[in-house]
């Protein structure tokens, strides 16, 4: 039996698909479709259907592999998954976190990759495959202001003509398996050893989570999930690329603390990319994977296998 809820999820997500399908199917240039456009938009910005899906643990020799940002680097993806023998390893699963296209030179080919190898390939959008949305749904949305979502973020504000153009290199099935596959928020729900990876871009906060019923119920917009790296202590609904005042810390701070302190039963995981300024950043229960494979860094990636002696999923370090 399906959760009611991931039921809930995944139906809502069918609607989108749909929805969104069609206005493929019909791209000619009409306000009917900036209409469809900016609908679509606001429903991923606004809506909390699209917002957090949970993946329960279905058998304990699966391995999760979590991938930090690739950036179109097609050659570095395909190193990283011959060390992880990913072909011969089924029971393997690799999670994207996000801004895998842009920048790079090869963004089609990591989609195509991605395609070929649905069924053990998951990811979280990141600001980056946000904004070549953006520019397939229609360049006039970017002018108007209609896309700023209800916390003020002008989330057109980080759109660059990069993204137009390869809104324009990608096809329909690339737009079909994003849409199919969007999410913000990846739950992996290690029931066995009660371990609890949460995927996501850039950053999420503990208000995100519901520690009674322990799951992500995101409170954070989506812009924020996408693109934060500050969070506002006076007022930790706000979010920030840049450090404001001195009152504004590393989103992941609040994490490390309120772990600490708080005594939940699971172990919970934060997996991460965007950052790569700061680069590797591997802390108690937040683990930036970022390591700027784009300008010459390394690709990262934390592999999280069952161990049947500590009965737990040990994490290791891997790097091309
Ligand atoms: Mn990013």
């Amino acid at each position: 039996m399906i959760p009611r809820r991931i039921a809930v999820l995944i139906l809502s997500l069918a609607i989108i698909l749909v929805f969104f399908c069609s206005f493929l199917i019909d791209m000619s240039e009409n306000n009917d479709n900036v209409n469809t456009g900016v609908r679509v938009l606001k429903s991923m910005l606004d809506s909390p259907t699209l917002r957090a899906l949970s993946v329960p643990e279905e058998h304990h020799d699966r391995q999760l592999v979590f991938i930090g940002d690739v950036h179109g680097m097609y050659d570095k993806l395909l190193e990283l998954v011959d060390k992880l023998n990913f072909e011969t390893t089924p029971e393997m699963e690799l999670v994207f976190l996000g801004d895998f296209i842009t920048k790079g030179p090869d963004s089609t080919k990591v989609l195509d990759w991605m395609i070929k190898h649905e069924g053990r390939v998951h990811f979280v959008l990141g600001n980056n495959e946000f904004s070549v949305i953006m520019g397939a749904l229609d360049m006039g949305l970017l002018e108007s202001k209609m896309l700023n979502n209800e916390q003020g973020h002008d989330v057109t504000g980080t759109f660059k003509k990069s993204h137009a153009e390869l809104a324009q290199q990608l096809n329909p099935s690339h737009y079909t398996y994003l849409f199919k596959n969007a999410a913000v928020v990846l739950e992996f729900d290690m029931e066995k050893t009660r371990q609890r990876f949460i995927a996501v871009h850039a950053g999420i906060l503990p208000q995100d989570y519901d520690f009674e019923r322990r799951h992500v119920i995101l409170k954070s917009d989506v812009f924020s999930i996408l693109n934060m790296k500050f969070v506002n202590e006076e007022n930790s609904m706000e979010t920030s690329r840049e450090k404001q005042t001195k009152h504004w810390k590393r989103w992941y701070k609040l994490w490390e603390k309120e772990l600490d302190n708080h005594h939940t039963k699971e172990q919970i995981t934060i997996l991460y990319g965007h950052d790569a300024k700061k680069g590797l950043n591997l802390r108690k229960y937040t683990k930036g994977l970022d390591s700027a494979c784009v300008k010459g860094g390394k690709l990262s990636a934390m592999h999280y296998m069952y161990d049947p002696h500590s009965n737990s999923y040990k994490e290791t370090l891997v790097e091309v």
